[in-house]
């Protein structure tokens, strides 16, 4: 009977990786923001206050993200990491936050990767969102 552990974990960790989408972020959800050196993220919609805009990104390598809560931290705690279905799971390694007070955090979001974020007290009103990190752009890719 324990022969059958290995395979019901990998069953568990197939379906669980297949929905790649992070934080509900599909591919055409990101707002391509790549080459801005300043990033700026809050929950500033007046019909929404649990939506962060913009809630997918994809920025280059060594942008600096800067987090704004409205009214603050305090009543919309923002953690590095993933919500799968009711439950929220906090990234201790995620260089976003976290951020418990105040209005505004920075992150340095250095190296390539993607890296999911969550309001903990209005993750399943769907307050989260996620930052693809891709490598850097150079000057002469532009006209
Ligand atoms: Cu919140």
């Amino acid at each position: 009977m324990f022969r059958l552990l290995p395979m019901v974990l990998m069953i568990v960790l197939f379906s669980s990786s297949s929905a790649f989408a992070l934080n509900s972020c599909q591919d055409g959800d990101f707002a391509d923001m790549r080459g801005e050196a300043v990033v700026r993220i809050a929950n500033d919609d007046p019909t929404n206050p649990f939506r962060y805009r913009p809630r997918c990104v994809i920025v280059s390598e060594a942008t600096r993200v800067e987090f704004r809560a409205l009214p603050n931290f305090g009543m919309h705690p923002l953690y590095g990491g993933t919500v799968t279905g009711s439950m929220a799971t906090f990234d201790p390694a995620s260089p976003i936050g976290p951020f418990t007070s105040g209005t505004q955090g920075d992150s340095m979001l250095m190296s390539s990767g993607e890296f999911p974020f969550f309001c903990d007290f209005h993750f399943t009103s769907g307050m989260m969102g996620s930052i693809r990190v891709v490598p850097e752009l150079f000057a002469e890719g532009f006209d």
